[in-house]
């Protein structure tokens, strides 16, 4: 099938603001700095900029809850500045897309303040139980409620003011929202037109799949039924690990059917991403067949979720034949409809370049980093970029505990360590070394002076986390003439999405599965495919049918770091004679 062109010829790139480019000396990224940036972006060829929260928000989980949607926060600037970035990106054609952080508020938002009061129209809004003090919503007598926090503890919060408890999936400053109450739909679809009626290209919507909770016929929660929660074991914490549980509930479909008709149905343009933790690569094809009206495309999670033993903290290395049987599975589901979003690195996961390439030399740094891009860049599917990725920016290697921001970070340190004693010290630190969110947080770097140009040398505050030593090696401004450079590399990849169709619409084919050490696969359009999508990428097919549109793409990448023989069929394939082996 010939996917929609403009979201499937287009590369997004993620920007997280607070680490991104600071203009006033706080020390924190800002609107005025991403509008400043928007020339290193429109030369680097993407199409769409997703952000990260920029609304008004106490900043508990840095931005990601939010205590008013349609305001933006005065650390990153003002509605104004907001206005003023729309219009640049626009003027560049550039798209935005911004984050909607709807299964949760902050514990601040005027909702929830006001659902503290029983009485108040607010009131069932957000999931409240009754207490029985000292223990979470439960049955008496019977198993006590286990649901954990991805954040750590219990997902139930007691609230002194109201005398209940209310869920909250992550921090207890993060209470679910409650969406089987029409009135909480209603206003977040009124908060969507208002953003996009003011500009905006879409939304990436966050944990999405959380929003419809499994209850039993009295209405009860998982675990509050006082079962252990569907027969998952208690994690090392003495919590049950919410995900296998959690997500994908029994209106999830309804809901975001409703919410396309309430906001999209009528417009163009847009793109819509949802963030599917616990979501199948089967499900992700219903919920992105353009047919059932939901939404455009999702981040599954499965290949950043493997390789670990357990639990993210005890970090395994790559198993290159599992990862290609997970990409197989999500190219599988959506090769006859609907489309996947292609990621190895956002604001929640270590870099990719230290996680499965090799930052141990500058050498091995580059060539890995440039051979994750060619494999990810080169599947079916909609690439992101994570602010960094595009210079080959390495995780921050923190080696104390002060030197971490990230409330999972630190929650976990303290919980597993100090509380449950289920793992050492140094084990820990080096979990987090591995795997910290804060790893891709560290400041963008671009260029060698003290804080890496994220702000002024002379800054009176220092940025609100450390900027990577390694930014004098590593830096955009070293880059931007250096063609051998990472950078340079993903500009060749970004335009060859642009210029070849068989990139965006081509089927994909997976060879040499068990390969160890080589990722090889194809790309083909047969001939009635090729036509379709030269006629659907406009002009881009136009320059192509004009340079040659190639029919076929072989792609083979060695991920191993030793050397290896190119897998048989691959050399087949090479041999064949329609194949310009000169262009491979
Ligand atoms: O992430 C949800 C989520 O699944 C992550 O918390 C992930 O499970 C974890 O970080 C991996 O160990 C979204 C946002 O991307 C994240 O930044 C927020 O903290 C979270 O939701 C709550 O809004
Ligand atoms: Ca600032």
């Amino acid at each position: 099938a010939t996917p929609n062109p403009w979201w499937a010829n287009a590369v997004v790139y993620q920007i997280y603001p607070r680490s991104f480019q600071d203009t006033n000396g706080d020390g924190f990224g800002d609107l005025k700095g991403i509008t400043s940036r928007l020339d290193y972006l429109a030369d680097l060829g993407v199409d769409v900029l997703w952000l990260s929260p920029v609304y008004k928000s106490p900043q508990d989980d840095n931005g990601y809850d939010i205590a008013d949607y349609q305001d933006i926060d005065p650390l990153f600037g003002t509605l104004a500045d907001m206005d003023e970035l729309i219009a640049e990106a626009h003027r560049r054609g550039i798209k935005i897309v911004m984050d909607l952080v709807v299964n949760h508020t902050s514990d601040e938002h005027a909702w929830f303040q006001a659902s503290r009061n029983p009485d108040d129209p607010h009131a069932d809004w957000y999931w409240w139980r009754p207490a029985r003090p000292g223990h979470e919503p439960g049955t008496p007598g019977a198993e006590p409620n286990r649901w954990g926090s991805y954040f750590g503890g219990s997902a139930w919060q007691y609230d002194p003011q109201r005398g209940e408890y209310y869920l909250h999936q992550f921090s207890r400053k993060q209470p679910d929202l409650n969406w089987e109450n029409p009135a909480v739909r209603r206003a977040v679809y009124d908060m969507m037109n208002w953003w996009l009626d003011r500009g905006i290209d879409g939304f990436r919507m966050d944990v999405i799949t959380l929003i419809s909770k499994r209850t039993d016929e009295n209405g009860k929660l998982p675990g509050e039924d006082g079962s252990q929660i569907a027969d998952l074991p208690v994690g090392e914490e003495g919590y049950s690990n919410p995900n296998p549980f959690c997500a994908d509930g029994p209106r999830q479909d309804e809901f975001l059917a409703e919410m396309h008709r309430e906001v999209f149905a009528q417009r163009s343009g847009f793109l819509t991403v949802g963030e599917a933790p616990g979501i199948s690569a089967e499900r992700n094809e219903h919920i992105t067949d353009p047919a059932n009206g939901e939404l455009d495309m999702l981040f599954l999670f499965e290949h950043v979720d493997f390789d670990c033993d357990g639990v993210k903290w005890k970090p395994l290395p790559l198993d290159l034949p599992g990862l290609k049987r997970i990409f197989a599975s999500y190219e599988r589901a959506v090769e006859d409809r609907g489309w996947t979003a292609l990621f190895t690195g956002n604001h929640d996961q270590p870099r990719v370049v230290s996680r499965w390439g090799d930052d141990s030399t500058e050498a091995l740094r580059v060539a890995s980093a440039k051979a994750l891009a060619l494999m990810l860049h080169l599947h079916r599917g909609t690439p992101y970029i994570y602010q960094g990725e595009e210079l080959g920016m390495t995780n921050a290697y923190f080696t104390s505990l002060d030197q971490y921001r990230d409330l999972e970070s630190l929650n976990a340190y303290r919980q597993r360590v100090e509380e449950a004693h289920v793992q050492s010290p140094e084990s820990m630190m080096a979990g987090l070394a591995a795997r910290s969110r804060d790893n891709a947080r560290t400041p963008m770097q671009w260029d060698d002076s003290r804080f890496a140009g994220f702000t002024a040398p002379d800054a009176p505050v220092e940025p609100w986390i450390a900027v990577n030593p390694n930014h004098t090696a590593i830096n955009a401004a070293a880059q931007a003439h250096d063609p051998d450079s990472v950078h340079a590399f993903y500009k060749r990849l970004i335009a060859l999405r642009h210029e070849q169709p068989v990139v965006a619409a081509g089927d994909w084919t997976l060879l040499a599965q068990d390969d160890p050490r080589v990722y090889a696969f194809t790309r083909s359009l047969n001939d009635v495919g090729a036509d379709d999508a030269i006629d659907n990428a406009g002009d881009a097919g136009d320059d192509a049918a004009a340079a040659g549109c190639a029919r076929r793409l072989l792609t083979v990448v060695n991920l191993s770091g030793e050397s290896a023989d190119l897998p048989a069929d691959a050399v087949a394939l090479l041999r064949d004679d329609d194949v310009d082996a000169s262009r491979v």
